[in-house]
C-alpha cells in the first residue's frame, strides 16, 4: 500500500505535508523502487541513498520554476517517482518506456539530459547566467555525487563557479562511494571534513547564527552572507577545499534525516552566491543488500536469466592477468569502472601496478602515454562511450606522439537498457580519423585474446580493442594463431557477395548469409579483424567478382564501411549500420532487430540489394 505516493499528482503537493507524512512518504517511495528494480533490473543502490534529499528538495524547490540539476542520472529514480512518472514506473528503461535517466523530452521536471557524469554544475552555472541575464530568479541547484566530484568537468565548473559568483546551490551527495570505493585525494578531503571536530564545531556556529537571523527575504539574503563569513572569520579552521574555489561550504549534513536536510536548505537559500552542501548519504539505504553490497548494487540485472557462457570482459581480464605475469611492465589502468571493465583481479594480484584515477578519462589517457613513455605497458580499459570524454586526449598525447598505449573499449556497440548516452557506437569512427592509431574489433573471446596477448608482446604505438557488452556469439570460427594487422580473415565462402563484417557482425553476418543461401545468394563472410589498418588489397582482391557489402555496430557516418568505399571507389558498396541518428533505450535484442542489424534485418537488407542490383545490371 502506497497511500502517499500514490496521492502525488503534482510535485508541488509534497511541500504541504507534514514532517511526518514525508517520512511516510519516502519509506513507500523506497518500497516502491525495491519492487519494481528487483524485477525490471537498473541502478537501484545510487537512487535508494537520495529518496529523503528528493523529498527534500521538492519540499524546500519549486520544480515547476526552480531548476534541479541532477549529474549522472542513475539516482533519479525516486525523483521520477515523484515528478509525473509514478504510473510509467514499470517501464523503466525498456523499449518504449521511460528512460533510467533524466530527459528533457520526457518531463518538464528533467532540466536536463545526462548519462555520463559529472556535468551538474557546468550545467547548472549555464542556467544561472541566463537567469542573471535575463533578470529572472529562480533558484538553481545541481546536485551531484562525491564520484562524480572527481572528473575534470566538475572541478571546471566549480572553479568556474568561484569566479562567476552567481546564486547557486551544489548539493554534494557524499556516500564514499563512486561505484567502488571513491578513491583519489578528493574523497580523503570529504571524509577530513566529516570527521574533523574543528570543522563541526564550525558548522555548528554558522548554523546557530543564520538560525537566528528572522525569515529573510531576498533583500536580506546579503545580510545572512555577512553572519556566515563573519562567524567564519571568528573561528580558526582549516579550510574546505569548497572555500577555496570561492564556494561556501555548509555540511556534513545527515542526508536520511529529511527535519535537518529541508532545514538547512531552507536557510541556505537565503545566502547570496555559490553555496555547497555537503549532504551524507548511504547507498542502497533501506535494502539491506544493497547497503551491505552497494557495488554489486549499484546496477542490478533483475528477473533475467542469466545464460553461462564466456564473456568478453571476462576474457579480457583473463589475458591481461596472463600477460602480466609475462612482463612487469603491463600495468592497467581504470576511470573509476575497476568491476565493470573486468580489472578487479588486476588490482588485487599487482595493486602497484593498478590505478584507479577516479571518473577521469582524460586523465587516464594522457597518464597512461605518461606511463609508456617512462617505460611501461599501458592498458586503459574504458567503455568506449566514455572514452568519448577522452578524444582530445587519444589524439594529441597518444597519437600524435606515437605513444604505445593500448585502449581496452569495453560495451562497443548498442548496450541496450542504459540508452543513447551508453551506446558505444563512435568509436570507430573516432578512431579511424586519428592518424596512427590502429583499431581492432575481434569477433569472439578467442580472438580478443589473441589479439591483446600478441599487442602486448610488442605493442608498438597508440591501439585500441572493441568489444561488445556480454557473451560470445554462440556462432564461432576458428582464428589462426596470428592475426597480423592487414589481412583479416574469410570465415565463409560465397561466390556472389562479399559481405565485410565487423567484431561483433560476424557472426550475424554468417547466419544471414545461411539464409540467403537457401534463396540462392551466395555471400563469402570476410572478417577483417583490424579496421585500422585495414586489410584493404585482401578486400579489393576478393571484391573482384562479387558485389560488397559492409556491415558493423556502429554509426555509418565516418565508420568502417564508409571508410572501405572512400578506398574502393569503383565498387558501389552498400554500407549496412547505425543511421544517422540517437539510439533509445531498450531491449538490446530489440534494438539490434529495429536496426535491421540481426540476421534476419542482414538477410532482408542483402536479398532487396542483390533484387535491384541484378535488376539494374
Ligand atoms: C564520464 C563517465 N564515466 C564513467 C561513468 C560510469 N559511472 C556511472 S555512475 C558512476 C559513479 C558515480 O558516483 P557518484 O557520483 O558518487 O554517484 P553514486 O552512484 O555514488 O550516487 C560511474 C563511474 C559515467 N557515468 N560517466
Amino acid at each position: 500500500m502506497s497511500q502517499l505516493l500514490d496521492r502525488i499528482q503534482d510535485p508541488g503537493q509534497i511541500a504541504e505535508l507534514s514532517l511526518e507524512e514525508r517520512v511516510t512518504l519516502a519509506a513507500e517511495v523506497r518500497e516502491r523502487i525495491i519492487g519494481v528494480i528487483c524485477k525490471t533490473g537498473g541502478h537501484l543502490a545510487s537512487s535508494l541513498g537520495v529518496v529523503e534529499l528528493t523529498i527534500a528538495l521538492l519540499t524546500v524547490y519549486d520544480p515547476g520554476i526552480d531548476k534541479i540539476v541532477w549529474d549522472v542520472g542513475h539516482q533519479t529514480y525516486p525523483w521520477k517517482l515523484l515528478t509525473g512518472r509514478r504510473e510509467l514506473f514499470h517501464t523503466i528503461r525498456q523499449t518504449g518506456g521511460i528512460s533510467g535517466f533524466p530527459r528533457r523530452i520526457e518531463s518538464r521536471f528533467d532540466v536536463f539530459g545526462t548519462g555520463h557524469s559529472s556535468t551538474s554544475i557546468s550545467a547548472a552555472l549555464g542556467f544561472a547566467s541566463a537567469r542573471d541575464l535575463s533578470g529572472r530568479n529562480e533558484r538553481i541547484i545541481a546536485v551531484i555525487g562525491d564520484g562524480s566530484m572527481t572528473a575534470g568537468l566538475a572541478l571546471e565548473g566549480l572553479n568556474n563557479a568561484g569566479s562567476i559568483h552567481t546564486d547557486i546551490t551544489i548539493i554534494l551527495n557524499d556516500n564514499e562511494m563512486s561505484i567502488s570505493k571513491n578513491v583519489g585525494a578528493l574523497s580523503k578531503h570529504l571524509n577530513k571534513l566529516l570527521t574533523d571536530s574543528t570543522y563541526n564545531r564550525f558548522k555548528d556556529g554558522v548554523w546557530k547564527a543564520l538560525g537566528k537571523v528572522p525569515s529573510l527575504g531576498d533583500r536580506m539574503r546579503i545580510a545572512a552572507h555577512e553572519v556566515s563569513s563573519a562567524i567564519k572569520k571568528t573561528i580558526v579552521t582549516p579550510a574546505s577545499i569548497f572555500e577555496e574555489f570561492g564556494v561556501n561550504y555548509f555540511g556534513p549534513i545527515p542526508g536520511h534525516d529529511l527535519a535537518a536536510l529541508t532545514g538547512v536548505m531552507s536557510r541556505v537559500k537565503r545566502i547570496s552566491g555559490p553555496v555547497l552542501i555537503h549532504v551524507i548519504t548511504k547507498k542502497g539505504k533501506g535494502y539491506s543488500p544493497a547497503e551491505s553490497q552497494p557495488v554489486s548494487h549499484h546496477g542490478v540485472s533483475g528477473a533475467a536469466v542469466k545464460t553461462p557462457g564466456a564473456k568478453f570482459t571476462s576474457s579480457f581480464s583473463e589475458v591481461l592477468l596472463e600477460a602480466a605475469e609475462k612482463d612487469s611492465r603491463v600495468v592497467a589502468i581504470t576511470a573509476a569502472m575497476p568491476d565493470g571493465t573486468g580489472l578487479s583481479g588486476f588490482a588485487e594480484k599487482y595493486p602497484d601496478r593498478f590505478f584507479d584515477v577516479g571518473i577521469a578519462e582524460q586523465h587516464a589517457v594522457t597518464f597512461a602515454c605518461g606511463l609508456a613513455f617512462g617505460g611501461m605497458k599501458p592498458v586503459v580499459a574504458i567503455y568506449s562511450s566514455f572514452m568519448q570524454r577522452a578524444y582530445d586526449q587519444v589524439i594529441h598525447d597518444a597519437a600524435l606522439q606515437d605513444a604505445p598505449v593500448l585502449f581496452a573499449l569495453d560495451r562497443a556497440g548498442v548496450v541496450g537498457a542504459d540508452g543513447p548516452t551508453h551506446h558505444g557506437i563512435y568509436d570507430i569512427s573516432m578512431f579511424l580519423a586519428i592518424p596512427g592509431l590502429s583499431l581492432a574489433a575481434p569477433r569472439d573471446c578467442t580472438v580478443l585474446k589473441k589479439l591483446i596477448s600478441r599487442e602486448l608482446s610488442d605493442l608498438s604505438g597508440p591501439t585500441g580493442i572493441r568489444y561488445p557488452r556480454g557473451l560470445e556469439p554462440e556462432l564461432r570460427f576458428s582464428s589462426p594463431d596470428s592475426l597480423p594487422r592487414g589481412t583479416g580473415q574469410v570465415v565463409r565462402n560465397g561466390e556472389h557477395i562479399l559481405l565485410v563484417a565487423v567484431g561483433s557482425m560476424v557472426s550475424t553476418a554468417a547466419q544471414a548469409a545461411e539464409t540467403l543461401m537457401t534463396k540462392g545468394i551466395d555471400v563469402m563472410v570476410f572478417d577483417p579483424v583490424w579496421l585500422k589498418p585495414a586489410p584493404v588489397e585482401v578486400i579489393r582482391d576478393l571484391a573482384r567478382n562479387r558485389s560488397v557489402i559492409t556491415l558493423e555496430e556502429g554509426t555509418l557516418r565516418g565508420g568502417f564501411g564508409q571508410y572501405i568505399a572512400s578506398v574502393l571507389p569503383e565498387w558501389n558498396i552498400l554500407n549496412l549500420g547505425i543511421p544517422d541518428e540517437f539510439v533509445p533505450h531498450g531491449s538490446t535484442r530489440e534494438i539490434i532487430a529495429d536496426l535491421k542489424l540481426d540476421s534476419a534485418g542482414v538477410a532482408e537488407s542483402i536479398e532487396e540489394y542483390a533484387r535491384i542490383y541484378c535488376e539494374s545490371s
